[in-house]
């Protein structure tokens, strides 16, 4: 089989679309070679003594592991100097990373989770990086937080790497989703899935049940009709996954369908769910919408949320898009 590498689809894709300029190209590039070291480190575990957690914590109050900062670090750097950036911002940061004023800027601006599905790091389990490039606003001067401050629909491309038993990553640019597995002997990128699909109906469904009892009436309505399997209401068995990495959870939906659940619950009330918008949300509904599937926060398209914050929290439900349209409804109703 003649293999086709990332660059080669890039360029093929621009001739075609007309939609990924020499820039984007770049940035992508870069930030897949960045997935590429990332993925190295991953690998070498307790040999590279990049496990444990380090002794600090991250805007959310959230305790960092040793990879989420190496992880972060390694995207900075493959990102400041190329000149195809403006800024960056970082689930792991504060605030943005204005690109330092000895390289030249660009136009785009990446938004990334550098090592998404913390908890699993130091059990051996699937994590991910997940990536979000946005335009900078026209006649930008320094940037700031308010130029980040777009809706989900402005993303011009975005993508996630999975650092499982393969390494692979997936990518949109808004023609479709393809997947590229990372050839490590010869450490390139091999197109391997063109234009992935999610199926419409799914008996599969993905919610952490133990936060079961904090959960609000829609939810705990919808999960319940799908436990009640084939006597229920639904007059189906539904089957369950949580692999507490949305990266892991979504790659699987994409590929067999299965729709994905991270509600808001009672727990915190200040706190409208667990997932971030600008680094989680946005990223994974554009790659799930091009893929045929939906993502709504229980009451509308993720994609149309408009930020108001940079480290904004949301509810998420996606996938499968007739058990989207479901959860949804109960929502709505
Ligand atoms: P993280 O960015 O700190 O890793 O948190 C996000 C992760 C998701 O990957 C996953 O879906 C979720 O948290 C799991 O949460 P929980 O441990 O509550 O099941
Ligand atoms: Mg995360």
């Amino acid at each position: 089989m003649k293999r086709i590498s990332l660059t080669q689809y890039l360029v093929e894709e621009q001739r075609l679309h007309n939609t990924i300029p020499a820039e984007l190209r770049l940035l992508i590039e870069v930030v897949a070679r960045a997935c590429k070291t990332i993925s190295h480190s991953v690998g070498k575990g307790a040999l590279g003594e990049v496990l444990g957690t380090a002794e600090t914590e991250n805007v959310q109050g959230e305790v960092q592991k040793k990879l989420d900062i190496i992880s972060n670090e390694i995207l900075l750097e493959a990102n400041e100097w190329g000149g195809h950036l403006a800024a960056m911002a970082s689930e792991e940061m504060e605030s943005i990373h204005p690109i330092p004023n000895r390289y030249p800027k660009g136009e785009y601006m990446l938004l990334f989770d550098p090592l998404d599905g913390s908890s699993n790091i130091d059990v051996n389990v699937s994590i991910g990086t997940i990536f979000s490039v946005l335009k900078a606003p026209e006649g930008m001067g320094e940037p700031t937080e308010a130029d980040f401050m777009q809706a989900g629909s402005k993303q011009v491309a975005a993508g996630y790497a999975v650092y499982g038993p393969q390494t692979m990553l997936v990518l949109t640019t808004g023609h479709g989703v393809n997947c590229f597995t990372l050839d490590r002997e010869m450490g390139s990128w091999v197109l391997t899935q063109r234009d992935m699909q999610i199926p419409a109906k799914t008996k599969e469904f993905a919610i952490n049940m133990s936060n079961m009892r904090h959960w609000h009436p829609p939810v705990k309505r919808y999960v319940e009709e799908l436990l009640a399997g084939d006597t229920g209401p639904r007059g189906t068995n539904f089957n369950m996954r949580w692999i507490a990495s949305m990266v892991a959870d979504v790659h699987r939906i994409l590929n067999r369908g299965g729709i994905f659940m991270y509600p808001a619950d009672l727990r915190d009330t200040s706190m409208p769910g667990k997932l971030r918008l600008m680094y989680e949300a946005n990223p994974m509904a554009f790659i799930v919408e091009q893929a045929g599937g939906a993502a709504t926060d229980g009451k509308q398209r993720i994609l149309d949320i408009e930020p108001h914050k940079l480290h904004q929290r949301v509810p998420v439900f996606l996938g499968s898009r007739d058990e989207v349209a479901v959860v949804t409804g109960y929502h709505q109703g």
